[in-house]
C-alpha cells in the first residue's frame, strides 16, 4: 500500500515536472519591455523578406541575437500571406509592428502576421534565444505548395 501511494506521488511529480517545462517552453521573452528600452535603436538592421504565389524570398532569414532589427514583410503577391512563425515570436523582444501608411502598434509579441497584396508591414524588434524556426503561411493550401521557410537566430 505504501509502495503504491508513493509510486503514484511520484507519478505526479513526474507530470507536474513535465507540465511545467512544456509551460516554460510557451513563454514568451518576459523581460522584452526593458530589453527594448535599453536596445541602441541607432544601430539597427533592415532585413526585407517578400511573400508571394507561394514562398516566401528569401526562405531563410538569419538574424543575430541583441541587434535591433526592421523586419519589413512585403507582400509582392496577389493574394494575402501570412507570416506565421509563433516559436520565432517567442524567441524576440518584440518593439511594434509598423504600417507605413496607418500607423503602428506597439505589444509585447504577435503570434502571426497577415498581410494584403501590395502592401506591407515592418516588425520591429531585438532577437533573444538562439535556434531555428519554422515559418509558414496558415492559409489553406498555400504551404502545401510551398509557402515555408526557416528562421535563425545566432
Ligand atoms: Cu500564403
Amino acid at each position: 500500500m505504501k509502495r503504491t501511494k508513493r509510486r503514484l506521488l511520484w507519478a505526479v511529480f513526474c507530470c507536474i515536472a513535465v507540465l511545467s517545462v512544456s509551460c516554460a517552453s510557451v513563454d514568451y521573452i518576459a523581460d522584452a519591455p526593458a530589453r527594448v528600452r535599453a536596445a541602441d535603436w541607432g544601430t539597427m538592421q533592415t532585413v526585407t523578406v517578400a511573400m508571394q504565389e507561394f514562398a516566401y524570398q528569401p526562405s531563410e532569414l538569419r538574424f543575430t541575437a541583441g541587434v535591433p532589427y526592421k523586419l519589413q514583410i512585403r507582400n509582392t503577391g496577389m493574394m494575402k500571406h501570412y507570416f506565421t512563425a509563433e516559436d520565432f515570436f517567442k524567441a524576440i523582444a518584440t518593439r511594434k509592428l509598423q504600417s507605413n501608411s496607418d500607423g503602428e502598434i506597439k505589444a509585447p509579441y504577435f503570434s502571426a502576421i497577415e498581410v494584403f497584396p501590395d502592401r506591407s508591414l515592418d516588425l520591429y524588434f531585438i532577437p533573444v534565444t538562439k535556434g531555428t524556426y519554422g515559418l509558414h503561411c496558415t492559409i489553406e493550401g498555400h504551404e502545401l505548395h510551398g509557402m515555408s521557410g526557416t528562421i535563425v537566430i545566432e
